[in-house]
């Protein structure tokens, strides 16, 4: 594996679900393999997951870590090529990649998108500009538009949960405050339709996510309807793709009990940070449907099974 930003650098995704499930069972089985080597995590934005996951998966690695919060502890980075640096930004992304790309053996990093700029934000500007400039290997910790290492611990969850080989899968929309960015729904499909699944994807109209993500996936615009008989509801909001970045807060499509009423006895997933009472009821996240707590403890495995491919294929 070189870079991890998307589906497309794995080689085979129910192999690395495997993997990770093996690595759960003997998580130190590898602590030599990291020694000497130093993962870098970059973040333009706020964490908890994703921040301590990726620390306690290179610990049991055996790496070192070197913690950045972009934005508050570095200088301000420019990103556009070809400007006269005269303005707030201190030194440009070439120089900022490929010097912590001296610092560090895999470099993870967050950046959301800017939910203003639907072009800019689907070219993965920094993202890419890492993976030219860095001379190392980058880990998408969430990039504009995918979370891949989430899709991963979802699909680990799955694996762990699902009574039945081939379960139906939803993945809900739900309602927010705030304008979400698409990239955890959008890579929740992009690994769903790499798999034998049965995979539909619930949102009210102009909220459907981009094709490229969704192609191979069944789209409903009833969430009763798509419920009906799910082994798994995944629950997001995410904010429109299409007007983009509208925000949705329709009260309707909020997640609660009477809502699972006829589903298999589905077992319900978020990603995490979830607001009570907007996105999913509490009589959801308090009963035994709820599986968001092992779902975000599988983000370790997911990082280190990732940290481990990376590290077995640059020595
Ligand atoms: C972010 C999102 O929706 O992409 C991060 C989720 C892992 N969530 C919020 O900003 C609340
Ligand atoms: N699910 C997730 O990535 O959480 P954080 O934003 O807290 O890292």
């Amino acid at each position: 594996m070189q870079h991890f930003t998307s589906v497309q650098d794995v080689a085979d995704p129910m192999v690395l679900v495997k993997k990770a499930l093996a690595i759960k069972k003997d998580p130190f089985a590898n602590k030599a393999l990291g020694l000497n080597k130093t993962l870098g995590l970059l973040f333009f934005n706020s964490s908890l997951r994703t921040r301590m996951s990726s620390q306690k998966a290179a610990s049991n690695l055996g790496m070192d870590v070197i913690v950045m919060n972009v934005t508050q502890d570095s200088w301000q980075i420019e990103m556009e090529d070809g400007v006269v640096m005269n303005g707030g930004t201190a030194e440009h992304i070439r120089e900022a990649a490929a010097v912590m790309g001296q610092y560090c053996d895999i470099l993870g990093v967050r950046s959301f998108p800017s939910l203003s700029d639907r072009d800019a934000d689907y070219s993965e500007k920094i993202m890419n500009a890492f993976k030219a400039h860095a001379g190392c290997p980058i880990v998408s910790l969430e990039s504009a538009t995918l979370h891949p290492l989430q899709s991963l611990a979802d699909l680990i969850t799955i694996a762990e949960f699902k009574k039945v080989e081939k379960p139906k899968v939803v993945l809900t929309w739900a309602p927010h405050i705030k304008s979400l960015p698409q990239a955890v729904p959008n890579s929740f499909a992009q690994w769903l339709t790499q798999t034998d699944y049965d995979f539909t994807i619930a949102q009210p109209e102009g909220f459907e996510l981009s094709e490229q993500f969704t192609k191979g996936a069944k789209i409903e615009h009833n969430q009763e309807a798509a419920l009906k008989g799910a082994d798994f509801v995944y629950v997001k909001n995410w904010s429109s793709f299409h007007d983009y970045g509208k925000v949705g807060t329709n009260g309707d499509w909020l997640v609660n009990q009477a809502k699972l009423a006829n589903t298999n006895e589905a077992k319900v997933m978020h990603c995490l940070p979830v607001r009570r009472n907007v996105v999913i009821a509490d009589d959801v996240l308090d009963s035994e449907h709820s599986i968001v707590i092992p779902q975000a403890g599988n983000r370790v495995y997911s990082a280190q099974a990732v940290f481990q491919e990376i590290l077995e294929a640059h020595g």
